[in-house]
């Protein structure tokens, strides 16, 4: 019987035919950043869709013992007959992708770009200026399997003045940190075992006045 290696799970950069930066985080973990993803005109035909058309709400989530108001707008796409999403205590409602047909659009793209993904679930956060954020968390819920890729795409205009949203990732100390600028229009995805080794967010930032919309595109397994 022969035996051969799975694929290496970190990817190579001409696979993504547009420039792409890929950090390998060690231990299998890995990410893939793609700045001009969507063009930029295009970018902001979605943003404005996007603005205009979800059902944003900020629910009260319960974190740490204690309730407070998400500091981000939400809304919950996804595909027929999968398991209820629940975080933070808050099971969102679950719209249909039918009822918002550009983001079938740019799941086509992340599609494309990502062969072998099939994502059925989508996050959209909308952080209306500097104080909005996203702590420190992973996306390690059951519901997403023990190795989930997921990709996530960022529209909005970059702060003049200031630099971009940042999404972070930390592992326990200060030093085993690394920053992406997620730019408007860009790609960025998180492979295999991120979810379980490291931590992400999207900090506050103090002069931030613009709003940004964030897409993160997910695969609910099914029994
Ligand atoms: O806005 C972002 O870039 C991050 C969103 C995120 O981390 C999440 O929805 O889990």
């Amino acid at each position: 019987m022969d035996f051969k290696l799975k694929t290496n799970p970190i990817p190579n950069p001409n696979d993504y035919g547009k420039k792409a930066q890929i950090v390998d985080l060690g231990n299998g973990s890995s990410v893939v950043y793609v700045p001009k993803f969507l063009a930029y005109d295009v970018s902001w035909e979605f943003f404005s869709y996007l603005d205009n058309h979800i059902p944003w709400t900020r629910p009260t989530i319960h974190v740490f013992g204690r309730s407070c108001m998400q500091p981000r707008d939400t809304c919950y796409v996804a595909s027929a007959g999968l398991p209820d999403l629940i975080y933070s205590g808050y099971q969102p409602r679950a719209y249909s992708w039918d009822e918002f047909p550009p983001l079938k659009d740019i799941l086509d793209a992340v599609h494309k770009i990502l062969p072998g993904s099939m994502f059925n679930s989508l996050l959209l956060n909308r952080y209306k200026g500097g104080s909005d954020y996203i702590g420190w968390h992973s996306d390690d819920e059951k519901l997403y399997g023990s190795t989930p890729e997921i990709a996530s795409v960022s529209l909005g205009e970059i702060r003049s003045g200031e630099k971009p949203p940042l999404k972070r990732f930390k592992k326990s100390r200060q030093d085993d940190q690394h920053r992406f600028a997620l730019k408007h229009g860009s790609l960025l995805v998180m492979k295999g075992n991120i979810q379980r080794d490291w931590l992400h967010s999207v900090p506050k930032r103090a002069k931030a006045e613009t709003t940004r919309i964030n897409l993160t595109f997910r695969r609910v397994m099914q029994d």
